[in-house]
């Protein structure tokens, strides 16, 4: 009798224990598929946005080399600061390609700006540059946008905040991306240079 409480009793455990772990793999598999892309999304958007700075950086240090070596601005009109996109023709421009827009506005055909060809996904390019020997190029952000520029081409040294118009930024050249939202006026995932 007493035997047979003993394999009452272990049964009992072997099965608690066998429910506990059912069940934990239950949850498991419910809670795994929730968490990994918060995971790995979240670290994967980090890198996309660490990207789009560098990139951001290097666009803005390419726009200063342009203006050490031809004394302005690219597409510069004095009258105001321009607001432009890393599109054609400033990228173009920049690139130093065969287009004309190039030939006119970088007649040395210097590569002020150089980097990763875009990837092309779905139809569409991200995160490099669209390179094209004899015609437009672009710049595209990690999401597949292009970045927006604002330069001081009224040279007084200041130009108005993008995120908050009105106000004045003593800054020379601006560089900013849309974030992985694409959109440009939400300011809280937007990539900026200042
Ligand atoms: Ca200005
Ligand atoms: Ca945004």
């Amino acid at each position: 009798m007493r035997k047979l409480k003993a394999l009452w009793a272990i049964i009992w455990r072997a099965s608690l224990i066998l429910a506990i772990i059912a069940g934990g793999l239950f949850a498991l598999r419910i809670l795994l598929p929730l968490i990994l892309p918060l995971m790995f999304g979240s670290a994967k958007d980090h890198g996309n946005t660490a990207r789009a700075q560098n990139t951001a950086y290097n666009l803005k240090n390419a726009i200063s080399a342009y203006f050490t070596e031809y004394r302005k601005y690219p597409l510069e009109i004095r009258k105001a600061d321009l607001t432009t996109t890393t599109g054609h023709p400033l990228l173009t421009i920049l690139v130093g390609n065969n287009d004309p827009a190039a030939m006119t506005y970088n007649p040395g055909k210097i590569a002020f700006f150089s980097g990763k060809a875009a990837r092309l996904k779905d139809g569409r390019y991200t995160r490099g540059i669209e390179y094209n020997e004899d015609g437009p190029s672009y710049l595209w952000d990690s999401w597949g946008n292009l970045y927006h520029v604002r330069l001081d081409t009224n040279h007084d040294n200041q130009i108005d905040d993008p995120e908050f118009p009105g106000q004045l930024l003593s800054h020379s050249i601006l560089v900013w991306s849309a974030g992985p939202d694409g959109n440009f006026s939400t300011w809280d995932d937007n990539v900026k240079t200042w």
